[in-house]
């Protein structure tokens, strides 16, 4: 795997914490420091115990029982297995499988371990007046547009993901995050919501292309917590059905839009890394 590097950004998001600078030959693990003395965070967001969120570990629970959940595995509910495989736990905490972040504690992240989200890559050819397929001046190869978000917690653009909420199915995390962000369900009436989602139904029913499985490197990352996801590609091949709806910002997108999909377009965390495997997929220009 490659270095993770928006998981060391000197500056914690929504935050004054600074990250403990973590030099490349000391991210993993394996790489002894033993004055290694990262800084501790977890926002107060997070500590006011909201339902997406554990408890602190070592914390009184019900019934006089501590708080120690058991990771690796499917715990009360809650999927604390990696993608990438078993990860460590030192002194009843998880280690970040891509190693040092310069942070401690959970930072802006509700789950101890892995945070599970889905990430939704609608795309369409860009075509010209009459439908035919742009090639790009360099590349020769024809242009892809996805849907993207313009996120309102750091102002970057982004694929329009999110969460996967204790027990929900990838397939309905996906489609629900698309319309949620990118078609703004959550501030319509409930008439209106089924009307979007009968629209993008038979797109999302599509099983469309796993793009990816694993780490995020998401600037919010810590050592103890950290973003995981499924990246999955539903392609408008004839431009007809996704392409025609109406994108209205919604949820914690501020903006959306078709953006040609182009190496130089950056993007938040390591969204332009799936993207990349999208064109390869469909021999699109990147
Ligand atoms: C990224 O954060 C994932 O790839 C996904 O796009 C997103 C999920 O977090 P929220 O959008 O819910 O903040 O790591
Ligand atoms: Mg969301
Ligand atoms: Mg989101």
């Amino acid at each position: 795997a490659t270095l993770h590097v928006k998981s060391r950004c000197p500056q914690y998001p929504g935050s004054k914490i600074k990250r403990l600078p973590v030099p490349d030959d000391k991210v993993d693990w394996s790489q002894k420091w033993p004055q290694y003395n990262p800084v501790n965070h977890t926002d107060p967001a997070v500590l006011k115990k909201p339902v997406w969120a554990d408890a602190e570990i070592g914390d009184f629970c019900l019934f006089f029982s501590v708080f120690s959940p058991k990771f690796n595995t499917v715990d009360a509910g809650v999927d604390r297995t990696g993608f990438e495989g078993t990860y460590k736990v030192e002194n009843g905490k998880p280690l970040n499988p891509h190693g040092r972040t310069g942070v401690t504690g959970r930072g802006l992240l509700g789950r101890w371990g892995p945070n599970h989200a889905a990430d939704p890559i609608v795309t369409r050819w860009k075509v010209d007046a009459k439908g035919a397929k742009i090639l790009h001046s360099v590349s020769k190869r024809p242009i892809l547009q996805f849907v993207a978000i313009k996120r309102k917690d750091c102002g970057e653009w982004a694929i329009p993901g999110g969460m996967v909420d204790p027990g929900e199915q990838v397939s309905l995390t996906l489609q629900r995050e698309f319309s949620e962000e990118a078609l703004n369900s959550l501030s319509v009436v409930p008439a209106e919501r089924a009307k979007i989602h009968e629209r993008i139904n038979k797109l999302f029913k599509s099983p469309g292309f796993q793009v990816y499985k694993g780490y995020v490197d998401d600037p919010r990352n810590t050592d103890n917590a950290w973003m995981e996801t499924v990246a999955v590609n539903f392609h408008d091949e004839s431009g007809n059905s996704v392409s025609e709806l109406p994108l209205q910002a919604g949820d914690d997108a501020g903006q959306v839009k078709w953006v040609d999909v182009d190496s130089s377009f950056a993007l938040y965390a390591s969204h332009s890394h799936f993207l990349e495997l999208v064109t390869k997929e469909r021999k699109a220009h990147w």
